[in-house]
């Protein structure tokens, strides 16, 4: 008995333990129904097997009149059942034991208070025979008790009799639905007293036919009379048969599990999880502005290149001009308010047009700062346009789709909203990279310095000739005698100074306006690929991830499934 209980074991707990695994992960994607059942049937499985599996509990069900009872006392050999002929009997199940000793917990579990000795011969010893109400009774109270027990015992003997037993009730409601349990069922044809030898035969073989379509080849089927004891000593050979295997319990709890697998879905390959991210990053970048950025980049590269490095003379005026990139608040990162949700908010924002194009942080400065907003590092980026918050929503459904494409319903809804599960964040997640990642593209170039102390120098020179000259034409306006003018060939000293100042000035300013255009552009894009990269990050994190989880759950499921099912 040892020895079976640890052949039976190990297989029946780790085919539990998928079961289980499996409803866990399938919890809140397939049927609630289905879920629930699994995790009954465990619990019902666990249960029984640390009741007495040396007892083997084999129930007569069947439709009133077929002849339970008398079948219940003939086997055990008395009286114990009433027998009438006022239908429905039986109102409630009452157990023979044979050698009941330590079946006691077991009939609890069952809730069967109902219980006698069996005087007939000990050849069944472990036997534990339930005598059932009718299935198809008028009285639903005995219904609800056949349905309660038939998913508890280790072995089904279904009575039918000549007259009922192809009723649509018995093969409908249980026959077919127990085709998993065929290896702990029998069916008994009673009552063949009552029919023409000749038709015996006929009648089994009809009956045979019945079963074959219900799934349950194989089942044995016995005539028998309780009346006249014909064919019991047939029936009681097979209860005694499966007494002794002492393995009813375990392979009805295997078809449990296999019917309770079943229902939670067939296990398919999982397939695999190829999120197409390309579009999504495209459209992220769209509505996050990074096209204006970019452009902003490199103009406020040229913007910052010719304050630092243009002609002293002139590069105020540009000084009076804002920095294109700051206007956007990169790269200074000042507080400032920018409605959050300007991308698509889920499912939600599905037909609201929410704020237009622009309407917001177009000019630098806290206009969009509400009461209450989130004002952490916000760029003045402007909102996305209609069209761009479409556009993010279609990639992100199409993300959705294109994972769920090979799954089966539940789990294909589950992947799609996965896909949407974090698009709140969105919006947030993106302004935050895009402020981040652009905030160095301020930095200035080391040349600049340089090039601007040389400007300065230069500078100098022509203030000096300037002066120089200022002090000639001084000297001269006064009628004062000219100093001595050192000249380079035939051009005074401070001619050259000045003229030569002026025009070095201007050339190093288109120089480094020339250089300031192509070091603009390179950063640019530069910033482009970060840009994109960073973005690309945000919705791998916050739409693949998510439908990868989905996707790696459905693997598992179905991994647990087949574990569940084998
Ligand atoms: N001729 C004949 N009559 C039988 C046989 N078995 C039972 N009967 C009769 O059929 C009637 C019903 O028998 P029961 O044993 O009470 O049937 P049951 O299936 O327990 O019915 P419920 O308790 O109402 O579900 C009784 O009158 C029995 O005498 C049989 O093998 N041959
Ligand atoms: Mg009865």
């Amino acid at each position: 008995m040892k020895l079976l209980r640890r052949k039976e074991g190990p297989s029946l707990d780790s085919r539990l333990a998928a079961l289980l695994e499996a409803a866990e992960l399938a919890e809140g994607r397939l049927p609630e129904e289905a879920v629930s059942g699994a995790r009954t049937v465990a619990e019902r499985a666990g249960v029984r097997r640390t009741l007495s599996i040396d007892h083997t509990v084999a129930a007569l069900a069947g439709a009133t009149g077929s002849g339970k009872s008398s079948l219940y006392n003939a086997l055990a050999g008395a009286d114990l059942a009433a027998v009438g002929v006022v239908r429905p009997t039986t109102s409630a199940a009452q157990a023979a034991l044979w050698d009941g000793e330590g079946s006691g917990p077991l009939l609890d579990w069952l809730d069967i208070p109902q219980r006698h000795p069996a005087t007939s011969a000990s050849d069944l010893s472990g036997l534990v025979l339930l005598d059932l109400p009718d299935h198809d009774s008028i009285q639903v109270s005995h219904r609800l008790e056949v349905d309660r027990l038939v998913q508890l015992v280790d072995l089904l003997v279904w009575v039918v009799d000549p007259q009922k037993y192809a009723d649509a009730a018995l093969h409908d409601r249980y026959l077919r639905p127990l085709a998993a349990h065929r290896g702990v069922m029998l069916v008994v044809l009673n009552q063949v007293d009552r029919l023409p030898e000749s038709a015996v035969g006929r009648c089994v073989q009809d009956l045979r036919r019945l079963l074959d379509e219900d799934g349950l080849a194989g089942v044995p089927v016995l005539a028998v009379s309780a009346r006249t004891g014909a064919g019991l000593a047939q029936l009681r050979a097979l209860l005694n048969d499966r007494v002794a295997e002492r393995r009813s319990w375990s392979t009805r709890l295997a078809a449990d599990i296999t019917t309770a697998a079943a229902r939670l879905g067939a296990p398919e390959e999982a397939p695999a999880g190829q999120a197409m991210d390309r579009t999504l990053t495209a459209a992220l970048c769209e509505a996050a502005g990074v096209p204006l950025i970019v452009e902003a980049v490199a103009k406020g590269h040229r913007h910052r290149a010719v304050v630092a490095t243009g002609w002293p003379v002139t590069r105020w005026i540009r000084k009076l001009r804002p920095d294109p990139l700051r206007r956007l608040r990169i790269g200074a990162m000042a507080p400032v308010g920018r409605p959050v949700g300007q991308l698509p908010a889920g499912g939600a924002s599905a037909g609201s047009p929410g704020a237009p194009a622009g309407s917001s942080g177009e000019a630098p400065g806290p206009s969009g700062q509400g009461p209450g907003a989130e004002v952490v590092g916000r760029t003045s980026v402007p909102a996305a346009s209609a069209v761009q918050r479409v556009r993010v929503e279609t990639a992100i459904r199409d993300v959705g789709e294109a994972a769920a494409a090979d799954l089966p319903g539940p789990w294909a809804a589950a992947v799609r909203q996965a896909a949407r599960s974090r698009s709140q964040e969105l919006a947030d997640a993106v302004d935050r990279v895009v402020a981040t990642t652009s905030a160095g593209a301020t930095r200035r170039p080391k040349w600049w310095r340089a090039v601007n102390f040389l400007q300065w120098l230069v500078f100098a020179a022509m203030l000096a000739g300037a002066l120089w000259l200022g002090g000639l034409f001084g000297m001269d306006y006064l009628r004062l005698p000219q100093p001595p003018l050192p000249t380079v060939g035939v051009v005074p000293w401070p001619t050259v100074l000045l003229v030569g100042g002026a025009l070095a000035g201007v050339l190093i300013a288109w120089l480094s306006r020339l250089a300031a255009w192509a070091g603009g552009r390179r950063r640019a894009r530069r910033t482009a690929r970060a840009l994109r990269t960073a973005v690309g990050r945000v919705g791998d994190d916050l739409v693949l991830a998510p439908v990868r989880a989905e996707l790696d759950r459905y693997a598992r499921f179905t991994e647990a499934l087949t574990r569940a099912r084998a």
